[in-house]
């Protein structure tokens, strides 16, 4: 696998990340009968997998800023570079002993995702792509799908819960996409959501109230294996705003529409 110095160390940090974390998941599954649940548990395995990773990246890039997912940012001696990072993407899959789940690292740098890495360890994918150099998974080269009818296509988002505020929005947005399409699918990785699309598995990919370590790595996979992300909203930045929509090229613009009531 070729690439630069910096993917390789965020090879090097996912995978690390990643046995750790498989560990962990076979645990998971015994703690599931458990009265308290596996809940503090996966609190620790998702703080450890950031404190390695964290540990690695600081370690190679001691200059660069950080922002993750459970330790939050700390600006960089140099301000024009920072990792972005879900140790743990698809928390409440790994909370249930659901083998859907991946580790998620960017690298931004003055503002724009150059390099990316999104490990799913169940399925020993390694999806990875610098800006200008493609999209990968493993030693394959990604293309989006070539799919051009709605009626035909897939579409992945993430349905809030809990009482989150986006809820009824999604709800519109459910209902104006599902007649015309083939089916959308909830499977609880926004980072593996977005790695879908680039693979050219899912059609396109939404999602409101997301947080910028949730798709940061995944956005540049799409980009890079031909697809094109967005806000939801026109001009909105993805990362700033908490809220992204995705597509390969002859639906984009069509399920964009759709997805903004237009
Ligand atoms: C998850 C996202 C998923 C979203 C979930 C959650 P986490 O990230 O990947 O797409 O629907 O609400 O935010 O919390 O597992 O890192």
């Amino acid at each position: 696998m070729q690439g630069s110095a910096n993917l390789n160390l965020m090879i090097k940090a996912a995978r690390k990340a990643g046995r750790s974390l498989v560990k962990d998941f076979r645990e998971v599954e015994n703690l599931q009968v458990s009265a308290k649940g596996p809940g503090d548990f996966v609190s620790k395995a998702d703080r450890e997998a950031e404190r390695i990773i964290k540990e690695e990246l600081m370690g190679g890039r001691p200059s660069y800023g950080w922002l993750g997912e459970e330790t939050g940012e700390t600006a960089g001696e140099d301000p024009t570079r920072r990792w972005i990072v879900d140790p743990l993407d698809g928390t409440t899959n790994f909370l249930h002993g659901l083998p859907h789940w991946s580790v998620s690292i960017a690298l931004e740098h003055k503002g724009q995702i150059v390099s990316a890495v999104i490990f799913d360890p169940a399925k020993d994918e390694l999806y990875w792509a610098e800006k200008g150099a493609g999209a990968w998974m493993n030693d394959k080269r990604l293309r989006v799908s070539g799919r051009r009818n709605m009626i035909e296509a897939i579409f992945a988002t993430g349905v809030p819960f809990g009482g989150r505020g986006t809820l009824p929005a999604t709800l519109q947005d459910l209902a104006r996409l599902m007649p015309v399409c083939a089916g959308v699918r909830r499977w609880g990785s926004a980072a593996l959501d977005l790695a879908y699309v680039a693979a050219g598995r899912y059609d396109g990919y939404w999602e409101r109230g997301i947080n910028a370590w949730d798709i940061a790595a995944g956005m540049l996979l799409v980009r890079e294996a031909g697809g094109f992300v967005s806000g939801i909203r026109e001009d909105d930045d993805p990362l700033e705003k908490g809220a992204v929509i995705c597509g390969n090229e002859g639906l984009f613009e069509p399920f964009r529409k759709i997805i903004r009531g237009e």
